[in-house]
């Protein structure tokens, strides 16, 4: 039996020699001419490269799926590289031809021009911050021995390649702030190696840890070492281009001044291959805890070791002793007090709560609520500060909150002044007395708040405000609307725009969205949406679609699983509401969303190419039957299930964006389409991209309707986002917009 959607029309003969793309790759003279030779226009005579199928089919249950593509598999064979370099030399030379390409790009360049800062945080008789003068490729971390002192270079990730693709990761201080980890990435891959310095000095030290992927970095509070995750050696290249499974973590103990190989062994779970358990040293420095985690679920395990009980310290296999041992809810680690342990939780709570659990007496019914859960925002985080207050991170209707409260007894003391948008940085430790947090906004670019809590009366100053030379912020407004979707239920909305605009359906909308992973969009600043909203004449919105965390757990199970749909049906709801409500019309309207987001464009484009002008896919999850083969896709099958599953194949099948691909009835177009992704994407790996544009140029690209430009942007040194070098974000931010003003014939507003 043969799934209906696919004929046999997506298979051409069966490649002799190589499936390469024909006819480009066989003439390559011919490729000058098909290439837009003017800017505006002349790209609706573009034909796609028609590219071999092979005769793949895949058995799910019973039922054939041809997966024509696959050999896009394999990232190191030449039929791909060879793929990858024949679809640049198509898009590369049209993005660059765009008309407003260069204007898009000096703007850009010059927008991002400011200097920004992250919040300071206290270590020990230091304060130390990140700060980017402008548009060096990388922050750079800073020291200071007063916050009114001289700030000196402490390190500097510019330093460590040419082209800044070197990226500092993730940071670790010993409890006497003497010694920091730091964990490195390059190309944008996961993969990070560890690295250590001496504070004082600085002095660089030997210590080097490799194979480190989606790692925890806890110091033992005697500044031994550090726990931290990696993975097994595994065949082929481990440097974020393989496609490799990420299976059998496993937490070690490295000891300061050792060699890796000598690291000890602490976790593993050898049963559970898909299993990642991440070490956290308690604030006193007792206990370490296991927080245990089986794919993205908001759920976790708890495991915990009493230090103290070591008597020759951390040799082995620790005698790790189950407080959580099921997979029911989440606990997040805020604080202990002796064996007293304050965890974030959302057991009998989508909103989350606060609890205490005693270690000595652990039974669920010995637990002690110290915050309730809300009656309508979400308790997003809460961390301690000054031994005895904890600062608390509310998400109300997609705006951040933020409160403090009592530690000992869970009373509300007072809300810290914020504007209406998010938290874009937050610094405090239990044994800091003050606390800095930085305001973000769609038209925010960042202020940072210090709040000193040894004071009588507890009042947060502006520490540092940032200010954006040319732009003027106040002819801009962010409002919030609430459409219905397609059952009825409410969806948030963020639409930015110009004041006074006429509602004559004439604007161009920039439409994002997510929708998965508990993951929630709150407002924050970004150049490029500032750039559509002030020189293309747009407007940006950004749609709060269920699958996200944004009313907590209920609006993410609402829209994951058998309900991914429903976070498809508030995308298109959007889209429809813009239109209905004279913001735009469908050829003026762009969508965009990138990994998830990407799956959520892909899929849209197919249930309704006729609703939109344009679609920009940023390192998209384009494979459904797939997916959960590469790195770390496994952990994904928490919110879409899995192929394996019969009745969750029913699902995935259904709306795979590779598997529903077709040309429209009735003379619809798709939209003009940009596909971005990179060679070390290894969160997503570049395959899911490759296969579906090599299919929809196939399918769609060569009906006679298809005018709009079907095209994929392969970067290199490149990964799925996680510490772009500034010069790489401008670069394919100016593309994007370029593409988008292009194909929707966009003016330039100066
Ligand atoms: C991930 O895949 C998260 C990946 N990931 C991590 C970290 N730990 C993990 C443990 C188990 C499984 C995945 C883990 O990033 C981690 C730990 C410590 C420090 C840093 C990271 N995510 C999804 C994703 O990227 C959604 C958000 C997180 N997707 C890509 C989902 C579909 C497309």
């Amino acid at each position: 039996m043969s799934w209906p959607v696919f004929g046999n029309s997506l298979f051409k003969p069966a490649p002799t020699a190589s499936p390469y793309p024909e006819g480009i790759m066989d003439q390559p003279e011919l490729l000058a001419e098909i290439l837009p030779t003017e800017s505006r226009g002349l790209w609706k005579m573009f034909h796609h490269p028609t590219v071999a199928g092979q005769r793949m089919v895949d058995d799910y249950h019973g039922i054939k799926v041809p997966d024509p593509y696959a050999w896009l598999e394999d990232p190191n064979s030449e039929q791909t590289k060879a793929f990858v370099e024949a679809q640049n030399k198509l898009t590369m030379p049209f993005l660059e031809k765009c008309t407003v390409k260069n204007k898009l790009k000096e703007r850009m360049t010059e927008l991002f021009d400011y200097p920004k800062y992250g919040c300071p945080c206290r270590k020990g008789k230091r304060y130390f911050y990140f700060h980017n003068s402008g548009l060096q490729n990388q922050y750079v971390l800073y020291v200071q021995d007063s916050l009114d002192g001289e700030a000196r270079v402490f390190l500097d990730p510019n330093k460590l390649s040419e082209d800044g693709t070197v990226a500092l990761t993730m940071l670790a201080f010993s409890d006497d702030d003497e010694y920091l980890a730091y964990g490195l990435s390059k190309s944008g891959s996961d993969w990070i190696t560890i690295k250590f310095l001496k504070v004082e000095g600085p002095e660089d030290l030997p210590d080097t840890l490799e194979k480190v992927k989606f790692s925890c970095l806890s110091w033992t509070h005697d500044g031994k070492g550090v726990f931290y995750n990696r993975y097994p050696e595994q065949d082929g290249s481990t440097d974020g281009t393989e496609t490799t499974s990420n299976i059998h973590q496993k937490l070690y103990y490295h000891v300061l001044g050792t060699d890796q190989s000598e690291d000890i062994l602490c976790a593993e779970f050898p049963d559970n291959p898909k299993w990642s358990g991440g070490a956290k040293v308690s604030d006193d420095g007792r206990y370490v805890g296991l927080y245990i985690r089986d794919g993205c679920q908001p759920k976790n395990q708890v495991w915990y070791c009493d230090l103290h009980l070591l008597p020759n310290g951390i040799t082995g296999l620790l005698p790790w002793v189950k407080l959580i041992d099921n997979f029911d809810a989440e606990y997040s680690y805020i604080t202990n007090e002796g064996p007293v342990f304050t965890f974030r939780t959302n057991l009998d709570a989508p909103r989350y709560r606060v609890l205490n659990i005693n270690l000595e007496q652990p039974a669920p019914s010995q637990w002690k609520q110290l915050i309730p859960q809300h009656p309508k925002d979400v308790l997003d985080w809460a961390t301690c500060v000054n031994y005895k207050y904890l600062v608390v991170d509310y998400l109300k209707d997609v705006k951040d909150i933020l409160q403090l409260y009592d530690l000992a007894t869970g009373t509300f003391l007072k809300d810290l002044p914020l504007d209406v948008g998010s938290i874009g940085g937050y610094s405090g430790r239990k044994k800091n007395t003050e606390i800095f947090y930085k305001f973000t906004s769609y038209l925010a670019p960042g202020i940072i708040y210090h709040c000193d809590l040894m004071k009588e009366i507890l009042e947060p100053k502006v520490f540092r405000e940032v200010e954006i030379k040319g732009f003027n912020f106040s002819e801009y407004q962010t409002v919030q609307v609430f459409y219905s979707s397609k059952d009825g239920t409410k969806i948030p909305m963020f639409i930015v725009h110009k004041k006074g605009i006429k509602r004559d359906g004439s604007h161009p909308v920039f439409l994002h969205g997510y929708g998965g992973f508990n993951h929630s969009l709150t407002p924050c600043y970004n150049v490029a949406y500032l750039i559509f909203v002030r020189h293309l004449g747009g407007i940006l919105a950004v749609a709060n679609i269920r699958g996200g965390g944004e009313y907590g757990e209920n609006w993410y199970q609402a829209g994951i699983l058998g309900k991914k749909q429903k976070g498809f049906d508030d995308f298109q709801c959007a889209a429809e509401y813009l239109i209905q409500e004279g913001y735009t019309c469908k050829e003026k309207l762009t969508i965009n969303g990138g990994s998830n987001g990407g799956l959520l464009v892909g899929a849209c484009v197919n249930q309704r190419p006729d609703l939109f002008g344009c679609a920009v896919v940023e390192v998209g999850v384009m494979d459904m039957l797939k997916f959960h083969k590469y790195t770390i896709g496994h952990a994904w099958t928490s919110d879409y299930g899995s192929s394996d599953n019969k009745e969750q194949f029913d699902w995935l099948i259904k709306y795979s964006p590779l598997h529903n691909v077709k040309v429209p009835e009735g003379g619809v177009q798709y939209p003009a389409m940009l596909l971005l992704t990179a060679d070390h994407d290894d969160r997503v790996v570049p395959l899911h991209s490759l296969k579906y544009i090599a299919t929809v140029q196939h399918v769609v690209g060569r009906s006679r309707q298809q005018k709009n430009p079907l095209l994929i942007r392969i970067d290199t040194k490149s990964g799925h986002g996680a510490g772009k070098p500034t010069t790489k974000v401008i670069e394919e931010e100016s593309d994007i917009l370029a593409f988008v003003a292009e194909t929707l014939h966009l003016d330039w507003v100066e």
